[in-house]
């Protein structure tokens, strides 16, 4: 039996850090005030792909896969010490997305809401949706990559430890047009190995457990 358990942590072992390098994906939370309805929250969804982008680059793709009217308006990061990121540019995008990166009146601009949850944007870094926004920010169906020089590696342990969050801010949701705030860090990230490797360690512990018991 501990040889099968042996055998099969290993094998989830490798199949989690011996995968080519591919993207590692996070999911959004909202924060408070939460301002749209419980059930256009639940239509919603809204993902960031990190991959490595090589020559020292880390990507950040946007991607809104809603099935209501959403759009993606403006993109933060909290990364106050700048060691993880710096630079900056507009790698690529799908469908009519055009967003500048850097803040245009320094000193001002924080997540809608961030406040709440010490969210503190890093400016340099956060990439706003042409006007009019509704049009130029990511649709449902529409993507925004985002590439930044950064060590890949560092960055995926930052965003899971909540040292690094990205924030984004939606408007025009729903038939309510209402708008609201999102960040990384809060939520569980959603890599299916990770979730494989979650029901492992739960596998592991629990024929430990039931031993334990027996023998009281
Ligand atoms: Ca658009």
């Amino acid at each position: 039996m501990r040889r099968f358990w042996v055998s099969l942590s290993f094998a989830l072992f490798s199949v989690v850090f011996t995968a080519p390098a591919s993207a590692v994906s996070f999911s959004f939370s909202p924060i408070t005030p939460a301002n749209s309805s419980p059930g256009d929250l639940a239509n919603l969804s809204l993902n960031l792909d990190v991959t490595e982008g090589g020559a020292g680059n880390v990507l950040f793709e946007f991607e809104n896969l809603s099935s209501i009217s959403s759009v993606i308006a403006q993109i933060y990061f909290d990364d106050q010490t700048l060691l993880l990121l710096s630079g900056g540019a507009v790698q690529s995008s799908i469908g009519t997305v055009s967003f500048t990166i850097g803040d245009p009146n320094p000193g001002t601009n924080n997540l809608p809401g961030g406040n709440s949850i010490g969210f503190a944007a890093t400016e340099v870094l956060n990439a706003y949706a042409s006007n009019p926004a509704p049009q130029n920010g990511i649709n449902p169906g529409e993507s925004l990559t985002l590439s930044y020089a950064g060590d890949f590696s560092q960055v995926i342990a930052a965003l899971f430890s909540g040292q690094l969050r990205a924030g984004i801010h939606v408007q025009s949701i729903g038939q309510r047009g209402s708008s609201d705030s999102f960040v990384t860090g809060t939520a569980v990230p959603e890599p299916s190995a990770l979730i494989l490797l979650s029901s492992a360690i739960l596998g592991l512990g629990l024929p430990r457990r039931k031993r334990k018991a027996a023998a009281k």
